[in-house]
C-alpha cells in the first residue's frame, strides 16, 4: 500500500512535540489557529510526495440512479463512489456553502447543512482534508450565482458587486449574509470544541463572466475590495481555522498577469489554484479535445508553478475534470499525464449527481472509467486518504 512519509498527522505531532509554544506564536501571528498553519504547511510539502486526489461533494450521496427530483434525496453519511471504486476516501472533500447566506438550511444543491458540517469533522477525523467553495444567490437580482438565464441579474450586471461594497444598496444586507457564513464555519468542531481547519475558496472563476463577480461585471479594484470584504468579515469572527484559495479560471491561459489582474494580495490568499475543465466543441474528436485540455492546462500550470514560486505559495487544480468522463483512460492519460508534471498540491474532481446521466467527474461502480481509475489510484504519486494518513 501507498505511504508517504510526511504526513499531515506528522505536520501535527512534529509542531506538537517539538515547536509548539513557537508554532503556535507564528501562527497567531499571521491570524491561523495551529490547526490551520498546520494544514498550510502540508498543502506546501506534499507535492514532493505526488498529488493529492480530491472531490467535490464525495461522500452523502453519489451517481446512483434514483427516481425523483434532486430535492426529494436521501443523503447518506460516509458513503462515496470513489471508495466504492477504489476501497479508498479521496484525500480531500470540498463541500459547497450555497444558500448559507440566506439562513436555509439546504444547500443550493439540497444538501443540509447540518450534514455538511457532521461530514466536514468526519473527514477530517479520518484524517483527511476539507474545501469549501461558495455558491452564493445574486443580492441584487435575488437570483443565483449565474447571471445567464437570470435577466434582473443580466440587466444590473454591472451594478451588483458595487452594491455589496461599502456605500452600496446591499452593503449591509451583504454583512448578514457574510456573518450567516461565518457562523457556519465557526460551528465545524469536533466534539472537544476544535475548529477543524478549512480551505476556503470563494469568487472563483472571475476570469470568467458566468458568476455575478465575473470579470466584466466589476473592476478590479471591486473585486479585491469584495474579497478584503469578506476576509475582514470572517477575520473579525474569530474565523482563525480558515486558509484561503484563489481560483481563476482557464481564461488566464498562460499569462501570469492576467492569474494575477484581480490578486487580492500575498497577505490575504494562502493557495494558489485554477479550474480547468477538458469539454468537446461541436464535432471534436475525444481525441483532441484531450489533447486541447493537456495542452492548456500544462501552459496554465507552467505558469502557476512559476507564480507559485515567487509569492511562495503552494499551488492547486482547485476544480478540473470532464463531465460524464467519456473517455475511459482519461484517468491515467489526461489527468495523471498532467498532474504529474508539476508540483501541484492536489487535483479536485467536480460532483456525482445523484440520476443525472451527464452530471458526475469521477467514477462510481460500474462506469467505463472505473478500471482506469483503479490504475490511477494504484499509481505511487497519487495521493489517497489511506496515503496521507498515519496508518
Ligand atoms: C455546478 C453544478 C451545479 C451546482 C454547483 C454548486 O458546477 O454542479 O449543479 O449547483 O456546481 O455545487
Amino acid at each position: 500500500m501507498k505511504f508517504i512519509h510526511f504526513t499531515l498527522f506528522t505536520v501535527f505531532i512534529l509542531m506538537n512535540m517539538t515547536s509548539c509554544l513557537d508554532s503556535e506564536k507564528a501562527a497567531a501571528l499571521k491570524g491561523r489557529s495551529l490547526r490551520a498553519d498546520s494544514l498550510l504547511a502540508y498543502l506546501r510539502s506534499s507535492s514532493s510526495d505526488g498529488y493529492m486526489f480530491g472531490h467535490h461533494d464525495a461522500t452523502l450521496y453519489g451517481r446512483e440512479r434514483v427516481n425523483g427530483e434532486e430535492r426529494s434525496w436521501t443523503f447518506t453519511e460516509g458513503r462515496c463512489d470513489v471508495r466504492d471504486v477504489c476501497g479508498d476516501y479521496p484525500a480531500i472533500i470540498s463541500f459547497d456553502l450555497g444558500h448559507i447566506e440566506l439562513g436555509d438550511s439546504l444547500s443550493l444543491d439540497f444538501v443540509p447543512f447540518d450534514m455538511i458540517r457532521k461530514e466536514m469533522v468526519a473527514h477530517y477525523r479520518r484524517g483527511g482534508i476539507v474545501t469549501a467553495s461558495w455558491h452564493l444567490n445574486n443580492p441584487l437580482s435575488g437570483g443565483n450565482s449565474w447571471i445567464e438565464n437570470d435577466t434582473a441579474a443580466l440587466n444590473s450586471k454591472e451594478r451588483t458587486v458595487a452594491s455589496v461594497l461599502e456605500g452600496g444598496s446591499n452593503h449591509a444586507k451583504f454583512q448578514v449574509w457574510l456573518n450567516r457564513l461565518a457562523d457556519f464555519l465557526n460551528s465545524v468542531k469536533t466534539e472537544d470544541g476544535e475548529k477543524i481547519p478549512i480551505l476556503f475558496r470563494p469568487w472563483h472563476e472571475h476570469t470568467g463572466n458566468w458568476f455575478w463577480w465575473g470579470a466584466s461585471h466589476c473592476t478590479p479594484e471591486q473585486y479585491v475590495d469584495l474579497w478584503k470584504m469578506t476576509r475582514t468579515a470572517l477575520d473579525k469572527s474569530g474565523a482563525d481555522h480558515l486558509i484561503y484559495a484563489y481560483s481563476p479560471g482557464m481564461e488566464c491561459g498562460g499569462d501570469s498577469v492576467i492569474y494575477l489582474e484581480r490578486y487580492p494580495g500575498d497577505d490575504l490568499v494562502d493557495l494558489l489554484g485554477v479550474d480547468a475543465y477538458e469539454y468537446l466543441d461541436e464535432g471534436m474528436s475525444l481525441k483532441d479535445g484531450n489533447a486541447r485540455y493537456v495542452e492548456n492546462l500544462n501552459t496554465i500550470l507552467s505558469m502557476l508553478t512559476t507564480v507559485g514560486l515567487k509569492h511562495d505559495k503552494p499551488v492547486a487544480v482547485t476544480e478540473m475534470g470532464f463531465e460524464g468522463i467519456p473517455y475511459e483512460r482519461w484517468w491515467t492519460e489526461v489527468a495523471d499525464s498532467i498532474l504529474s508534471k508539476h508540483p501541484v498540491a492536489y487535483g479536485l474532481v467536480w460532483r456525482n449527481v445523484k440520476g443525472d446521466v451527464t452530471h458526475h467527474y469521477a467514477p462510481y461502480p460500474g462506469h467505463s472509467s472505473a478500471p482506469d481509475f483503479i490504475e490511477f489510484y494504484n499509481l505511487k504519486r497519487t495521493l489517497f486518504l489511506k496515503d496521507i494518513c498515519k496508518k
